[in-house]
């Protein structure tokens, strides 16, 4: 913020920055664990930063308008709290502090988004919070684009350690914003040249001034103990046309008597020698979480610093003509228009029953969405004409040019599905994006802290099985099914036809507790669903056809629903009463009352499990007598009907596997 151009006194940013490093120490070494290492070192670049440039009010703490902090380097988590309790933000103590790491406490030994009004992602697997901010600076200059810098014009912190930039995610993050030229992004790097087993020479000896610059990034170097050369480095960040690195130079756990400079302060309670040590050499209060007098109400005035500026944001917003779309748009509210569209799209389809791959109509059904709602940003990692994620109705966001709505994140699946997470965190976007089934495992570490997180991204995957065909095993996804059922609050949708698809579209947009997963077809698939108002998806599960005194049910989801009717009809001609059920979303079906998923099921027929992937996991729905008729290796390069055969998932199996099963009950 302008106002501090100055550059402030090294004495003063040292006192306040030892109030951020006492109370670091003293929790860790209360909790006996922790990272006292990194909030030791960079407690001087954090303290210029918070003091100096950062612009937000922890009077409201998600003031639309904000820098975003990312403290990528989770570790350092209580660096995080000291700040956040100590500039004054709500749902912070000091006695949650005292009991950081402990159940009770909000400060948990990583920060997670979500306990205290402040923690803009959750961060601890390192690389995914410098990833998550590539995607929040991103959402700022769409933001941006649409609504002017009176009203959207914020930058994106990171403190980063060199863990963050050894791990693979980084390449991918520090490409992609030095691609769109994310001038708003600002990555100060902990460089204390230690790591866990050591010196960071035992595993890296490349350049990481010339990789950010390769990368298309403006750089510096600063002493990070220097209050005057931080905020140098800041300040000539402030004006950049390219997103930042500052490589901060500091002393990993800064003060403590023998273990500063080693990996010994990276981790663990620091002892009371240590400590005893530290507050002396820093000038510190010798009692636990006590601070030099009048440190903490100078930090409560840096903490009302930015009401100024918010006051002046909320002037020129009460102003402006684009005001209502803001609050519209930041709300993340689905408009009951889109219901209607999707319904009408849903009644079409069902009358004019296509015969196609459920990523080709899901793309129809982004047509619509993209039509009605102004909030989705599509993406694709580099798959855009197999992922179907890409409507006439949107164009590509380019380098300087934000006002499109469709992102090439490039052949970067891990990157991507992080920098999804920052533009959901940032707000007033809903980021969807695409790659093959297969290449989830790419992105799963985001995909699993969107879903620690609870928050709406739809993760579209497409080639979705043995279906794949010619590519082969290495594109044939076969556990993937089951290890992404297996990620609690994540809601994987498995669509079996047209109508299907349009349906787990409504479910995923208006889920704003949690990201869905689309699992979409290549392979033609028919419509089956009869036209109907209700959402059945969103039953998780449900009679597709019936059957009069059924004593077979068939379980099945996505391209193998029309398989099993098949067998239904092979079952009918012998004679056998065999009913189709549909299981798009296993987790939407645990939702339902025991009675309801008993009645789904069919409790007394004998049930056979029908999917192109592991078994793991149907024994719970197929019981005891049950059969699975699905894959049990790898599957195999050729075309996807021979391949079905050769791994004997046709309707005569699933017939044959229904007799057998009958047979051995009775
Ligand atoms: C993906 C991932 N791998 C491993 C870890 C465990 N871990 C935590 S910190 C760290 C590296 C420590 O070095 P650095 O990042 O430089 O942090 P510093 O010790 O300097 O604070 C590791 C391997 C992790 N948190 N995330
Ligand atoms: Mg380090």
């Amino acid at each position: 913020m302008d106002q501090d151009k100055a550059p402030p006194e090294q004495a003063e940013i040292r006192r306040l920055a030892n109030a951020l490093r006492g109370l670091s120490m003293d929790a860790v070494e209360q909790a006996k664990s922790g990272h006292p290492g990194l909030p030791l070192g960079m407690a001087d670049v954090a303290t210029v930063l918070f003091s100096r440039f950062l612009k937000y009010d922890p009077a409201d703490p998600a003031w639309p308008d904000r820098d975003r902090f990312v403290l990528s380097a989770g570790h350092g988590s209580m660096l995080l709290y000291s700040l956040l309790w100590l500039t004054g933000y709500p749902g912070i103590t000091l006695d949650n502090i005292k009991r950081f790491r402990q159940v009770d406490s909000p400060c948990a030994g990583h920060p997670e988004h979500g306990h205290i009004p402040g923690i803009e992602t959750t961060t601890g697997p390192l690389g995914q919070g410098i990833a998550n901010a590539v995607g929040m600076a991103l959402a700022e200059r769409i933001l941006n684009a649409r609504f002017g810098d009176d009203l959207v014009n914020h930058k994106t912190y990171v403190i980063a350690s060199d863990g963050d930039l050894m791990e693979g995610i980084s390449h991918e993050a520090i490409h992609l914003a030095g691609h769109l030229k994310l001038k708003n992004l600002v990555v100060l790097w902990d460089d204390n040249n230690i790591t866990i087993d050591g010196a960071l020479s035992l595993s890296e000896t490349g350049n990481m001034i010339e990789r950010f610059e390769a990368a298309g990034w403006r750089t510096t170097v600063c002493d990070g103990h220097s209050a005057q050369e931080v905020h140098r480095a800041l300040n000539d960040a402030q004006e950049s046309e390219l997103p930042v690195l500052i490589a901060c130079k500091t002393v990993i756990g800064f003060g403590l008597p023998t273990r500063a400079g080693t990996q010994k302060a990276h981790s663990d309670a620091p002892g009371a020698e240590e400590i005893a040590g530290a507050k002396k050499a820093l000038a510190l209060p010798p009692e636990p979480f006590a601070l030099q007098d009048g440190v903490l109400d100078a930090w409560r005035k840096i903490g009302t610093r930015g009401k100024a500026v918010r006051d002046a944001w909320n002037g020129r917003k009460a102003k402006s003509d684009k005001a209502k779309d803001l609050d519209a748009v930041l709300s993340g509210a689905i408009p009951a228009e889109l219901g209607k569209a999707l319904g009408e799209l849903k009644a079409k389809l069902a009358a004019e029953k296509p015969n196609a791959g459920t990523r080709r109509t899901s793309e129809k059904v982004l047509e619509v969405v993209n039509g009605v709602l102004t909030t989705t940003v599509g993406g694709s990692a580099d798959l855009t004409p197999s992922n179907n994620t890409k409507t006439k109705n949107i164009t590509d966001i380019k380098p300087d040019h934000y006002d499109g709505r469709y992102v090439h994140y490039g052949i970067r699946e891990h990157g991507m599905a992080a920098a999804m997470n920052g533009m959901a965190l940032h707000g007033g976007i809903i980021p969807y994006g695409g790659t093959f089934l297969v290449f989830s495992d790419y992105c799963r570490p985001a995909i699993r802290l969107a879903a620690i997180m609870g928050i709406r991204v739809v993760f579209v995957m497409t080639h979705d099985s043995i279906g794949v065909g010619e590519d082969g095993p290495t594109h044939q996804p076969v556990e993937h099914l089951a290890a992404l059922r297996a990620i609690p609050n994540l809601t994987v949708i498995r669509p079996a036809d047209a109508v299907e698809t349009v349906e787990a579209w409504e479910i995923a947009l208006n889920h704003t507790t949690g990201p869905s997963l689309l699992v979409f077809s290549r392979q033609d698939v028919p419509t089956i669903r009869p036209a109907g108002a209700e959402n059945l998806t969103a039953k998780g599960a449900y009679e597709i056809a019936g059957a009069e005194g059924a004593h077979v049910t068939l379980l099945a989801t996505g391209s193998e629903v029309s398989l099993a009717m098949q067998a239904r009809d092979l079952l009918g001609k012998d004679g056998i009463a065999a009913r189709v059920v549909s299981m798009p979303c296993w987790s939407l079906f645990e939702q339902l009352s025991e009675t309801d998923r008993d009645a789904v099921l069919g409790k007394h027929t004998v049930k056979i499990a029908v999917e192109a992937g592991v078994r793991e996991g149907w024994d719970r729905y197929i019981g005891p007598h049950g059969r699975f008729v699905g894959m049990h290796s790898f599957g195999a390069s050729g075309p996807y009907k021979d391949v079905y055969k050769h791994f004997g998932l046709t309707p005569e199996a699933v017939a044959a596997a229904a007799k057998e099963a009958l047979k051995a009950k009775n």
